[in-house]
């Protein structure tokens, strides 16, 4: 299967709605003079567009159509082998000095940058179409919502930013003709998928982004993590918002009370499932939906911070996604979807490991060979990708396209920690929360290139997606919450605690929503807590357990501290402020010391 494709030849009225913006219009012809492409296609998002893309997708084999009684209008992509995840080592921050990018970021010298990216991208895009995509992120009536531009030569990037973004005319209109407005410039090109060509660089203070020699979701579609997170929390920090690798879900009682809550978990850990999460039987009445399920867009209004989603679909992780765990994600998914490095079986469906029923007798896998059940690799790659419009969410919060955002009662951190972190407790205080967010950590995996399965520091799940130096993420979370005066509660969560037979304590998934409640419990006043060395845990009764199929030693063993496990997390909080070489604030070395002092006392 192919990422890159000779150029196409639309037909008349099609791929020639030029924006009347003049500086767009010169940065596209500086860009097609560079890259020297057979010709130009702006993108209008029309659903026309969008079918003669498709078809063109197919002819070039580049997106294969699913069977469409299995999965209507829906799409497979397979990558190159070489390029299936981000790449977290060709990540570059491009900021004047190497203290603006910090201790955690790859940086590099913006000028010497732009020389190598452009002597990579001269004439790269000859003999190709190059793709001229408007778009915003957030919601079109949000004061936070920004314009960006793509340019890319993969037909995959224009079909999946439709899906991603709000993409369009909603984006031209908004920018209007003004020369001098903000907006977000973006290039990408394949040149020839090759991993010594590969770099995602972003240049803060052009409002730019560069990326080339990948086709990999997170690397390509640069509204995601390039522009709404890595160039979105260096404006965040700027201006005074937050910009998050958060989901943002709200939670209805029976009695009708709701509540919004914001999650930070790493890749691959759990986001999108949280944001769909279904109650068990148990909890008839309530009732969970998804206003995002990767980044969240905060600002403070009335002494309260205010979320919204700034994408417009999901870009999830496929593996284990089942009509058992996640039966919202299964719904969103069965139409309309492009899957990318998935299987595919011989009836034309798609099939990955974890999905419900028997495994096909015969697929081809992601790679585009012969797969049977018999065979040793996987089917699906670990990382295989759905991107749906978050309009075929079942669960979808009414108010996700409200531009001032819902309100947040409470902020959740979480990692993937086979030991140590209980299942959940709550923060003494906002600074204290902020400490930890800052020190959590989660075994890598498959989302990023790399070792999988090591623990490491990922403070507030932003470790790869910050974009600029953390000591000052960490000030600018710590002036935020002297800014509220409702600030939401803090809190740690997780999932994947595991026991001495290496399974996981905790079911997980809808289960979740035990945990989930006790937090809005906690928000609306309830005092079912105890105050320990690393903040308010809950007891075994004070969550509701009915109807849980888990002994009660798991409970006591997830809610438990192991003061041996915590003298080692403590020691390592240390090495890790230590290893950022004297940028973390001093109120978040305080706050260490004061849980070492709480543990001795
Ligand atoms: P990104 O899109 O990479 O940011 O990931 P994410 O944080 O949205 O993670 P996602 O919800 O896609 O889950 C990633 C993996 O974790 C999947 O294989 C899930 O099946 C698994 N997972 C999610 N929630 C739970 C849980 O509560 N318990 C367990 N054991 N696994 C979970
Ligand atoms: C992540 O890795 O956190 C993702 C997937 O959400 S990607 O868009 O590839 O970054
Ligand atoms: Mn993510």
């Amino acid at each position: 299967m192919n990422d890159i494709a000779p150029a196409i030849s639309p037909p008349a009225g099609m791929g020639d709605k030029k924006p009347r913006n003049q500086a767009v219009l010169d940065w596209v012809q500086e860009v097609a003079t560079l890259t020297q492409p057979e010709n130009v296609f702006w993108c209008d998002g029309s659903d026309g567009e969008n079918q003669y893309l498709l078809e063109q997708g197919q002819r070039q084999n580049i997106v294969i159509k699913l069977n469409d009684q299995k999965v209507p209008r829906s799409y497979l992509h397979r990558s190159n082998p070489n390029d299936v995840a981000r790449v977290e080592q060709f990540t570059f921050i491009c900021t004047p000095t190497k203290e603006e990018a910090g201790p955690t970021n790859h940086w590099s010298d913006p000028g010497e940058t732009y020389t190598k990216l452009h002597g990579l991208l001269k004439g790269a895009m000859r003999g190709r179409t190059m793709f001229v995509i408007p778009y915003i992120m957030g919601p079109p009536d949000s004061p936070l919502t920004k314009v960006g531009f793509e340019i890319t030569d993969s037909i995959y990037v224009v079909l999946s930013m439709r899906i991603m973004t709000r993409m369009g005319a909603v984006a031209v209109n908004r920018l209007g003709d003004n020369a001098k407005a903000e907006w977000n410039r973006g290039v990408h090109s394949l040149l020839d998928i090759n991993p010594e060509r590969r770099f995602i660089c972003h240049f803060p203070q052009d409002n730019t982004i560069i990326s080339v020699g990948s086709g990999y979701g997170g690397n390509v579609l640069l509204s995601k993590k390039c522009l709404a997170l890595r160039i979105g929390s260096y404006l965040a920090n700027k201006q005074g918002w937050l910009a998050e690798h958060m989901l943002i879900l709200g939670v209805e009682s029976p009695q009708g009370r709701k509540h919004y809550v914001a999650a930070a978990f790493p890749s691959a850990c759990g986001k999108t499932n949280f944001a769909m999460l279904i109650p068990p039987a148990h909890f008839q009445g309530w009732k969970v939906t998804t206003v995002g399920d990767d980044i969240a867009w905060m600002q403070i209004r009335d002494g309260r911070l205010y979320a919204v989603n700034p994408e417009n679909g999901y870009f999830g992780v496929v593996p284990g996604t089942s009509y058992k765990s996640n039966a919202n994600a299964m719904k969103s998914i069965a139409h309309d979807t492009i899957y990318t490095n998935v299987a595919l079986t011989d009836d034309g469906d798609v099939w990955w490991e974890g999905k419900d029923g028997p495994p096909p007798a015969h697929a081809i896998d992601w790679r585009g060979n012969d797969w049977t059940p018999a065979s040793p690799e996987k089917a699906a790659h670990p990382n295989s990708r759905f991107a749906t419009p978050m309009q075929n969410n079942p669960v979808l919060d009414p108010n996700v396209e409200k531009g001032e955002g819902v309100p947040i009662s409470a902020i959740i951190f979480g990692g993937r920690r086979s030991d140590t972190m209980p299942l959940v407790f709550q923060a003494l205080d906002w600074v204290h929360g902020v400490y930890l967010g800052a020190t959590m950590a989660s075994e890598t995996t498959a989302a990023a290139t790399g070792a999988v399965g090591q623990v490491r520091r990922d403070p507030m799940a932003m470790l790869p997606f910050c974009g600029y130096n953390i000591g000052d993420y960490f000030r600018h979370w710590i002036r935020v919450g002297g800014r509220l005066e409702n600030a939401p509660l803090i809190f740690h969560v997780n999932w994947f605690r595991k026991g001495e037979d290496g399974k996981f304590l905790w079911p997980g998934f809808g289960d979740n929503m035990r945990v989930l409640k006790w937090i809005i419990d906690r928000c609306e006043g309830s005092d079912a807590a105890v105050e320990s060395p690393i903040g308010w845990l809950p007891r075994p009764h004070d969550l509701d357990l009915d109807e849980l199929d888990v002994p009660h030693e798991n409970v006591i063993e997830l809610l438990g501290l192991d003061h041996e496990q915590w003298k080692t997390e403590l020691a390592a909080h240390e090495k890790f402020f230590e290893s950022l070489g004297g940028v973390v604030p001093k109120e978040l070395l305080e706050q260490r010391e004061r849980v070492a002092e709480r543990f001795k006392g």
